[in-house]
């Protein structure tokens, strides 16, 4: 019995994050760009840089960091607006890729996810080879990936070798790998935490291991005990497929208010079947559905329906919004008009409930 006990695999977690992704797809939208150092962010000099290709890091330009600031470290280089629904439409495409070799699949943003590959024969550095691969071919883009047993272990790695780059931690390699770590690197401490850490004179991984798990529970509270495990290489959360959403929507800023309704409804005929595809692909049904706008003085407003039945289908999601519209004035012009889907329910779960019944 402790034999088969002591045979049982870990498990293997993968955690994949596409390479400055929207600045990627700008280069792979517009080959122009290819080799030039490439910032997508606010057009005006008051906005921050969403993020900047490899070529542009090497400037100094990052995430965030003003425009103005940008530009003067990278006058050469290319600025482009960003365009986020092309960035999720690449990002769906990633996406079915990546469930095509795991759906125990965990989507944590737009370009990242976490698979579990455990259950699969392939050898894990042949199928992360074939992912990448497959990515490249089908959609140009790149993507580092981290391979350990759990998924603390799996983002840290994946960020080792970036761009294009693979690691993997095993059990063995922690103590090294770990402990001249700076704590900003253990997923749970946030920049105040760090502070107060630094100030305690601890700055490393190694230096927090000294801590009793108490005294980081009465410093961090309840997030305290997770930390303790962590910079021990013990993470114990699961891959969760079902991670709860709690809504999802598409919205579209135009260049110039419009008042025209034949224009903005046909915008809400195009988001109701993309929203539906969403939520058809995520398994999900909604009960509530908003609509958003923003007029030229930038007054926002949200209406939204609740339904006591859950949907998902694109004829009833625009039948519910185009009602709301319909009941609009109009009176000053569009700057954005947008649908959420809220009140999500899974089917998983609601196959579930049903033979709970
Ligand atoms: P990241 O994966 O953090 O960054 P990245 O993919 O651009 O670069 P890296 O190679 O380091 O992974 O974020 C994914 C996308 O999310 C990024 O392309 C743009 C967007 N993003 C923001 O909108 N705001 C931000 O502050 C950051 C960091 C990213
Ligand atoms: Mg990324």
């Amino acid at each position: 019995m402790k034999n088969i006990e002591n045979a049982k695999r870990l498990p293997t977690i993968i955690h994949v994050d596409l390479d400055a992704f929207y600045a990627s797809v700008e280069e792979r939208d517009n080959p122009r760009l290819k080799g030039k150092p490439v910032i997508v962010g606010g057009r005006s000099n008051k906005g921050v840089v969403t993020t900047a290709n490899y070529e542009a890091r090497k400037y100094g330009v990052h995430s965030a960091m003003p425009m103005f600031m940008a530009r003067r470290k990278c006058p050469k280089g290319i600025y482009v607006p960003g365009r986020m629904e092309r960035y999720q439409e690449v990002s769906r495409e990633i996406f079915r890729i990546l469930h095509s070799f795991s759906d125990v699949l965990e989507k944590v943003s737009i370009d990242e996810a976490y698979l579990d590959i455990t259950h699969l024969e392939a050898e894990p550095h042949k199928l992360v080879f074939e992912l990448k691969e497959t990515v490249y071919k089908e959609t140009g883009l790149t993507l580092s990936v981290g391979i350990a047993y759990n998924k603390f272990l799996a983002k840290l790695a994946s960020d080792w070798h970036k761009p294009a780059g693979v690691k993997e931690i095993t059990p063995e390699m922690v103590p090294e790998i770990l402990l001249p770590l700076p704590i900003r690197k253990v997923h749970g401490l946030g920049p105040k935490s760090c502070g107060l850490l630094n100030n305690l004179g601890l700055y490393t991984i190694g230096d927090l291991l000294e801590l009793p798990e108490e005294f980081l529970m009465e410093l961090l509270g309840k997030s305290g005990r997770e930390v303790y495990h962590r910079i021990r290489g013990i993470d114990p959360r699961p891959v969760n497929t079902h991670r709860e959403r709690k809504s999802l929507g598409i919205e579209r800023t135009f260049p110039k208010g419009t008042r025209n309704r034949q224009v903005l409804e046909e915008y809400l005929q195009n988001f109701s079947q993309e929203l539906s595809r969403d939520l058809k692909e995520k398994k999900l049904h909604a009960r509530t559905i908003t609509l958003k706008i923003k007029d030229e003085n930038f007054k926002v407003q949200s209406r939204g329906k609740t339904l006591f039945q859950h949907i998902n289908g694109a004829d009833e999601i625009f039948e519910m919004v185009h009602g709301i519209f319909q009941e609009l004035a109009l009176e000053v012009p569009l700057r954005l008009i947008g649908i959420t889907a809220s009140n999500l329910l899974s089917e998983d779960l609601q196959q579930l409930s049903f033979f709970d019944l």
